[in-house]
């Protein structure tokens, strides 16, 4: 009876542990949309490429303006900087 009860939760356990595991995979996916400059890192240089289409239309001529779009909403503007500071590592990665 205890070995059956110790098992379920080792189960338990295994499913939390695949559960971070696929959030971490997740997030790191996640962070691409905001690596910019596509260095790996989502860091001052990035920004300082959004601050270069900050206000901007999105623009197909325009690839950056396309990627700083972050919500998909035809401008870059608040709202993605909101996203981008959200996702924002700096130097600590
Ligand atoms: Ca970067
Ligand atoms: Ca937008």
């Amino acid at each position: 009876m205890a070995k059956k009860g110790s098992s379920g939760i080792l189960i338990i356990g295994l499913a939390a542990l695949i559960y971070l595991v696929a959030r971490k995979t997740n997030s790191v996916k996640a962070i691409n949309q905001y690596d910019l400059n596509e260095d790996g890192v989502v860091d001052e240089k990035d920004l300082e490429l959004f601050k270069t289409v900050y206000g901007k239309t999105v623009d197909i001529n325009n690839p950056l303006t396309v990627k700083a779009d972050f919500n998909g909403d035809g401008f870059v503007n608040m709202s993605d900087f909101g996203l981008f500071i959200e996702h924002y590592q700096g130097r600590a990665q």
